[in-house]
């Protein structure tokens, strides 16, 4: 008896500790920043079966705001919402494999709560995986937020240590990590040959059309949000491990990098994006300038159809005299 009461103890006392790692900025936090010198690509392609406005009254139609392309590329602060119940499928130049930690990141535009820097206005969603484009695979996704009351639409934030393994559970910003790993062994499934990364909106509702977690608790999630910019916002997919494609950086020693240039290899162009003004100019292997651009805010491109096949370097410094030299192959 007393063995029986000390496992249910240890049960209850699991159940009510469970947590993961906190918000961006907090102590302990997964979060992947997007001028992180570890990604070595962005998505390229994007299909978007869009979602509903308020899944319960479908008079109202589907959500509006953005388009499919504004999920292409580095993460910009230029999200598509797919609405409730939508789904995003991304496509990348090279498929993704399972390297150490985690192999890709999903930005969306969370804000956060001023008062509390754990807490976050959060729309979440699910995310899967497939390595031949018609069997996808979910991350298992984990929800320990209360599953009711229901959470309303507006002025709610969520503690990102109750949330694991759905994407949108970082400020904007900042990417929501998944490791290939975790889904080893899974018939069907390739996970170092990763085609496709699908988004599918959690809708939040308590009620009708309610989305469930991995352990079968309803995600009680803001909801109803009956905007344009209705249900999951997608800025950006990330990827670390990419089959022929590398991450590239010898930076100023212990200097962080606020840039990102991709992709590398590179075909007919490069494109380049900074935090704060820089200036960035190519040369050939030999040192030989060939050109230089200003980077502001954005993006920028460098074309390098003229040039011909092999090594370049880009070096990029900023206005503290800050240096860094990106090796780049066209191919
Ligand atoms: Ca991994
Ligand atoms: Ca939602
Ligand atoms: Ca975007």
């Amino acid at each position: 008896m007393r063995t029986i009461l000390s496992l249910i103890t240890l049960c209850l006392v699991q159940t009510a500790t469970a947590q993961f790692a906190p918000q961006a900025g907090v102590a302990g936090t997964t979060a992947i920043s997007k001028t992180s010198g570890k990604f070595t690509g962005w998505a390229t392609g994007c299909a978007l079966q869009r979602g509903w406005t308020d899944i319960n009254d479908k008079s109202q139609g589907y959500v509006t705001s953005g388009d499919s392309s504004w999920a292409i590329g580095i993460a910009d602060a230029v999200p598509v919402s797919i609405g409730d119940s939508g789904v995003a499928t991304l496509t990348f130049a090279k498929p993704l494999y399972d390297g150490a930690g985690p192999d890709f990141a999903v930005f969306e535009n969370a804000f956060p709560n001023p008062q509390d820097p754990e807490m976050a206005f959060l729309e979440l969603a699910f995310v899967e995986v497939s390595s031949d484009g018609v069997n996808f695979f979910r991350f298992p996704a984990i929800c320990n937020a209360p599953t009711s009351p229901q959470v309303p639409g507006a002025g709610v934030y969520m503690n990102a240590r109750l949330i694991n393994n759905l994407a949108g559970k970082y400020l904007g910003g900042y990417g929501v990590p998944f490791d290939l790993q975790e889904l080893t062994g899974t018939s069907g499934l390739d996970i170092n040959s990763i085609t496709h990364v699908r988004l599918v909106d959690v809708v939040g509702s308590t009620g009708g059309h309610a989305s469930y977690d991995s352990e079968g608790n309803v995600i009680n999630e803001p909801y109803p949000t009956p905007f344009p910019t209705g249900g999951f916002d997608l800025d950006a997919v990330g990827a670390f491990y990419q089959h022929g494609l590398f991450p590239m950086g010898i930076g100023t020693p212990g200097v962080q990098k606020n840039y990102v240039v991709y992709p590398n290899p590179a075909t007919d162009r490069l494109v380049l994006t900074s935090d704060e003004p820089m200036q960035a100019m190519l040369t050939d292997i030999s040192g030989k300038q060939l050109t230089t651009i200003s980077l502001t805010s954005g993006a920028a491109e460098i074309f390098l159809d003229s040039y011909t096949k092999g090594i370049y370097l880009v070096v990029l410094s900023d206005s503290k005299g800050n240096k860094w030299v990106e090796k780049i192959t066209k191919l």
